[in-house]
């Protein structure tokens, strides 16, 4: 891809007069159907957890204190509200006919799944919303937002109709271009497979497009076992609606063997912020050359190299980095770029291995890891969702968040509003057959108008 002259010098002029920008974190909310329908082949959380019992009201709770504390470390949180459920337009549109009631009822007689799509509270992972790319990386100086289409599972596929909506409604403007979700062929799960390098949030960054197998080329290595998710095509196609430069861009293919594991995202195997990257040996196909390509294309933006932890498999194997999600923690640096938190799933808490490999990591001068905070976040991470997935990150100029609609921006007041709902109608327990009867229906729709009238 050729950049010329006037566009380069377009983005740095923008740089220059937006040089403060934020990375804000666009949160997922479970919704009042949160259910374990064990639904993601090659999420193993997902699957073993599958038909239990699950906690609404706990899950939606627990995603808010996390959000809390983040806000009150100076991170700046904006809210993707819940998806409206059942989606019954779905079972329409694949032919069932009658009241919401009626439809779900013959729904459920003759296939179960399909309930368990319609009532399915997975937009919550809200890192799977969309790949982002700010206005500092485009060749046009716009950030540019693609829907996911989330096409590997039908129960994540009819998210994107929402969050195509929700960004356009909220976010879009003449510097901020939302593109609809890609052609389902493309298949695209968002910024889960996706990491932003720079020095500091207004400078212009380096991409890792991650991907599990070629839609187009038959010799790049597939797994045996899980089915790989992202397409190498949906991130060229990507690569270029977003205007990124070649030579600001590195791709990399998972290793299948990791996929395999349970590493269904790359998000769960790998992480970084700003100048930093943590990730397990066995991340990529060529793990090696992906990190020298990083490098040198960090050191020719900045002249400095970038900060690299490799975990091996003799300090963590990936059974434990799959069952702990150590690499979906949340890297934050909310002060202080050479400070950075980490914010952990008590998981990792819980088993030895993990815990002292972070106590390790913090005490290790050679990386910008200062210090561990450890959320419950079980309820998410029985469906294989960590800290790192409940966050879509944004990098906005001061001028672009300016155009955004305040009201999804989190305070004390978004704050008590959502508890309000949330205890109000969300269940303490729920399993699916609860979910057909008209007073469960009725109570849907008033928490859904109550969220709708927030924002
Ligand atoms: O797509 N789980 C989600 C978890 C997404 C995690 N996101 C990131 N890694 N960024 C998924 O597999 C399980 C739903 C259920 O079984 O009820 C689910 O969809």
């Amino acid at each position: 891809m050729l950049v010329n002259d006037d566009a380069k010098n377009k983005r740095n002029a923008v740089n220059e007069v937006t040089s403060t920008a934020w990375e804000v974190n666009f949160e997922g909310v479970p919704g009042p159907s949160h259910l374990f329908s064990g639904l993601s082949k090659g999420n193993i959380a997902s699957t073993s957890h599958g038909g239990e019992v699950s906690h609404p009201r706990a899950a939606a709770l627990q995603c808010l204190e996390k959000i809390k504390f983040l806000s009150s470390l100076g991170s700046k949180e904006a809210i993707i509200v819940p998806q409206p459920r059942p989606d019954i337009s779905y079972l329409r549109e694949i032919g069932f006919e009658g009241s919401d009631l009626e439809i779900l009822n013959k729904a459920y007689k003759k296939d179960p799944s399909l309930l368990k799509i319609v009532f399915s509270s997975a937009f919550m992972w809200t890192a799977n919303a969309a790949m982002i790319s700010p206005s500092s990386d485009s060749r046009d100086a716009k950030c540019h937002i693609t829907v996911a289409n989330l096409t590997a599972n039908k129960h994540r596929a009819i998210e994107a109709k929402f969050t195509y909506r929700y960004f356009s409604k909220n976010l879009a403007s003449e510097n901020i271009i939302v593109n609809p979700a890609l052609e389902s062929r493309l298949m695209d799960e968002g910024a889960a497979n996706h990491t932003r390098f720079s020095k500091d949030y207004a400078s212009p960054g380096l991409e890792l497009f991650v991907y599990g197998y070629s839609s187009d080329n038959e010799a790049i290595s597939k797994p045996n076992k899980f089915p790989a998710r992202q397409s190498l095509e949906s991130c060229e196609n990507i690569i270029e609606k977003h205007q990124l430069d070649m030579d600001r861009v590195v791709l990399a293919q998972q290793n299948p063997k990791v996929i395999d594991a349970g590493v269904f995202h790359n998000d769960v195997i790998s992480t970084g912020n700003l100048n930093y990257f943590i990730y397990h040996e066995d991340s990529f196909l060529d793990s090696d050359r992906v990190i020298t390509e990083l490098n040198t294309k960090f050191t020719s933006l900045y002249s400095e190299n970038m900060i690299f932890t490799k975990v091996t498999n003799s300090e963590l194997s990936l059974e434990d980095a799959v069952s702990s999600y150590l690499f979906n923690s949340q890297i934050i640096s909310p002060t202080n770029p050479d400070e950075m938190i980490l914010i952990a799933p008590s998981e990792c808490q819980e088993n030895s291995r993990v815990k002292n490999y972070i106590e390790n990591l913090i005490k290790d001068t050679k990386n910008p890891v200062k210090e561990v905070k450890f959320f419950n976040l079980k309820e998410s991470m029985k469906n294989g969702g960590g800290p790192a997935c409940l966050r879509l990150r944004v990098v906005l100029t001061g001028e672009e968040i300016q155009t955004i609609n305040p009201k999804i921006f989190y305070s004390e007041e978004l704050h008590s509003k959502l508890e309000n709902i949330i205890n109000r109608y969300y269940p303490e327990k729920l399993m699916m057959q609860d979910l057909l009867s008209q007073d469960s229906l009725d109570n849907l729709a008033k928490c859904y108008s109550a969220f709708e009238e927030l924002i």
